[in-house]
């Protein structure tokens, strides 16, 4: 039987009394803000790949309620183990632009010193580990997160997230599994665009949702409204209440829709037919979300302009500061592998040194992907 779609916001911003999530007037401009600042850093993202500055990037376009408002549900302490598409999980904690724009361009302050892909983050502090390429890996990473938290016994849970792709991988069977068995403290949050890459859902899986298949690893599974924030943050603090007080995890699933390409190297309008695009334009996470707003006398046209305008000049400021600074030294590429390093890498770097170590990047090269 398809699971019913959780939903709380009416398309207009409407909402019923009974629905309504109990956040303050404080969360709810967080929750907004944060959400378009995670709009505005993908557009800056893009711009700079566009511009030749960058070599890829992976917007969230559209899922932006999905990421920020069910990670708005856990506590600051607990893990989130997230894909690329998830930018607004390290805005909601506290992550400056600038920082993750340094990993964008691999330059000298980029926390992995250009090792990783654009936009694979790893943020330690902020409770956010390293992101890795291959679909759905994090998915067993953090379903063995919470197991240590339980027994442990913190108090804290973990959250995964994931698209509707990743649940084809054999670490979602293996993550969901051991999470079941073991009652681990996990959130499984799939974040379904019905997209991976150019594979549609129906060829993903014959499943009539993907939150029933939390049947097959006993626990509960929910179908909710990933383009309604106030719908993504009730199911969620839900989940994590239960994953708290020892009820073990929850798969929800957020139905929403890729509003742009996979990535910069993407073009969707090669196999996605391009009406859906405006169809789902007609439901956009953040102006439904500011109807609401508006509805509620929190903001008004005026004041959505300036948000949006603040953002704006927040990324741009963030992209010029990551942009000026120097690459990463040819020599750091020794740095962090080995506690000692080995006679004949030091010999190496001995080497490099002596020849002045002036190996630059070319950065005309074409990015490989
Ligand atoms: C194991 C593996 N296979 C293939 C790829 C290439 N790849 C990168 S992203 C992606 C699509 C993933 O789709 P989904 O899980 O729905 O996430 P989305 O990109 O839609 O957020 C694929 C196939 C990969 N990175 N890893
Ligand atoms: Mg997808």
């Amino acid at each position: 039987m398809p699971e019913q779609l959780l939903s709380v916001l009416g398309t207009d911003g409407a909402v019923k009394k009974k629905d309504r999530p109990s956040l303050s007037e404080e969360d709810l401009r967080l929750l907004h803000g944060t959400m378009v600042r995670t709009r505005k850093l993908d557009e800056r993202g893009m711009m700079l790949q566009r511009q030749g500055r960058i070599g890829f990037y992976l917007p969230s376009f559209g899922e932006e309620a999905s990421c920020v408002g069910s990670a708005f549900a856990a506590e600051q302490d607990d893990v989130i183990a997230q894909s690329y598409r998830q930018p607004g999980i390290a805005l909601l904690r506290g992550v400056n632009p600038e920082t993750m724009l340094d990993n964008c361009f691999g330059n000298a302050e980029d926390i992995v010193k250009g090792r990783q892909m654009p936009v694979h983050y790893s943020f330690k502090d902020a409770g956010m580990i390293s992101i890795s390429s291959p679909i759905g890996t994090q998915i067993a990473h953090g379903a063995g997160i919470a197991l240590a938290m339980k027994i442990k016994r913190d108090g804290r849970v973990c959250m995964t997230f994931f698209g509707d792709g990743a649940t084809s991988s054999n670490d979602f069977h293996c993550g969901l599994n051991f999470a079941g068995v073991s009652d681990a403290p996990c959130i499984f949050a799939c974040i379904n665009n019905q997209w991976a890459i150019s594979v549609p859902l129906s060829k993903q899986t014959a499943s009539l949702s993907i939150a029933g298949k939390s049947a097959a690893y006993g626990m509960p599974g929910y179908l909710v409204d990933g383009n309604d924030v106030l719908a993504v943050y009730e199911a969620t603090r839900q989940a994590v209440e239960r994953a708290r007080n020892g009820f073990g995890p929850t798969l929800l699933e957020f139905l929403t829709f890729r509003m742009g390409p996979h990535s910069s190297s993407d073009d969707p309008s090669r196999y996605r037919p391009t009406e859906l695009e405006a169809e789902w334009k007609a439901k956009d996470p953040i102006d439904r979300f500011e109807a609401f707003l508006v509805r509620e006398g929190l903001l008004d046209e005026e004041a959505v302009a300036a948000i949006h305008a603040e953002a704006e000049a927040e990324m741009s400021k963030a992209a010029k500061a990551a942009a000026a600074k120097p690459p990463p030294s040819v020599d750091s590429m020794f740095d962090d592998v080995y506690a000692e390093l080995p006679a004949h890498l030091k010999e190496q770097r001995e080497h490099l040194r002596a020849e002045g170590g002036d190996h630059t990047v070319d950065a005309t090269a074409a990015f490989p992907l």
